[in-house]
């Protein structure tokens, strides 16, 4: 499976970790970085032995800072748009990932950071972790998404109280407004990320990735199609043999072993 240096991939016991790897620049995303992870998600997209994705940043001081400010401020207006839409469909590469995806974020999660973030299903933060949209001190609005998923996940008013003051918030107001599910110690983040993913990974694959595929998708349609939608789904899963190993261990009172199929 590719990796390069500014991306790291490994895999442990089904779940594939992705690392943002430019601690010196406190992993800020630049155009190499997201071209590697528009390739890594089709690789893993296409690795069944991959069942849940953790993407994490290096070092102890940041998730990932933004967008390179370095490398985005010579752009002109028509590559300013190029590389926003790179970003734009890596992030919803990401966001519709077969495999769920957890955010473990190990510190600043500030823009193109935040907004990785919350292309992720599940964040995870460490206690020192700060997030923020300060893209209006910069002299753009967000690029990958910001204006979008943030108030889809915190609401209209807390959404735009961030987006327009730019101000950063440590990982408690987090948990507060609901921008992440979970803050732990930091030395405890990747352990806590991995326990909730051997735990997702134990629950019946194909019912997983549906009740992803249903949730993306029924936010977008409201909720009378989003009902049907889920009516589908809930019915094809009659056709796996996951349902039938659900259903028959909990009546034979075993665990059930799911094949994923
Ligand atoms: N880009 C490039 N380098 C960065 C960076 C970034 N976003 N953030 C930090 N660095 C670099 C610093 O320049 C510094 O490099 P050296 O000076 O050592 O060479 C190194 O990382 C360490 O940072 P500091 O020395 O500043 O560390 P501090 O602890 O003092 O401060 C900080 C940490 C996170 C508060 C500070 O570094 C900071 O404010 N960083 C910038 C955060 C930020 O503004 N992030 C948002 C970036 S804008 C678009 C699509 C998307 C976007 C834009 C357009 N299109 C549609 C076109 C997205 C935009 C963004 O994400």
């Amino acid at each position: 499976m590719g990796t390069e240096e500014n991306l790291l991939f490994q895999k442990e016991n089904g779940v594939g970790i992705v690392t943002v790897n430019r601690p010196k620049a406190l992993n800020a995303l630049n155009q190499e970085v997201l071209q590697g992870l528009d390739k890594l998600l089709d690789e893993i997209a296409a690795d069944s032995s991959v069942k849940v994705v953790i993407v994490t940043g290096s070092g102890d001081k940041a998730f990932v800072a933004g967008a390179d400010i370095n490398e985005m401020r010579p752009l002109t207006a028509m590559e300013g748009r190029e590389w926003g839409r790179l970003g734009q469909a890596v992030f919803a590469k990401l966001e519709k990932l077969p495999q769920p995806v957890i955010a473990a974020v190990n510190g600043f999660a500030l823009g193109g950071g935040c907004e990785l973030a919350m292309a992720c299903d599940i964040r995870v933060a460490a206690e020192n972790a700060k997030f923020g949209q300060p893209e209006v001190s910069l002299g753009i609005p967000p690029g990958f998404g910001g204006t979008q998923r943030l108030p889809r996940l915190v609401g209209k008013g807390r959404a735009k109280e961030l987006l327009y003051t730019g101000d950063m918030i440590d990982a408690a107001e987090a948990l507060r407004i609901g921008l992440v599910n979970k803050v732990v110690a930091a030395e405890e983040l990747m352990a806590v990320a991995k326990t909730m993913a051997q735990k997702i990974m134990s629950r019946a694959p194909v019912a997983v990735q549906v009740c992803k595929a249903a949730v993306n998708a029924g936010l977008e349609m409201g909720l009378e199609y989003g009902i049907s939608y889920e009516a589908e789904v809930f019915g094809l899963c009659f056709a796996t043999l996951d349902q039938k190993e659900g259903m028959t261990a909990f009546i034979e009172k075993r665990k059930p072993a799911f094949a994923g199929k």
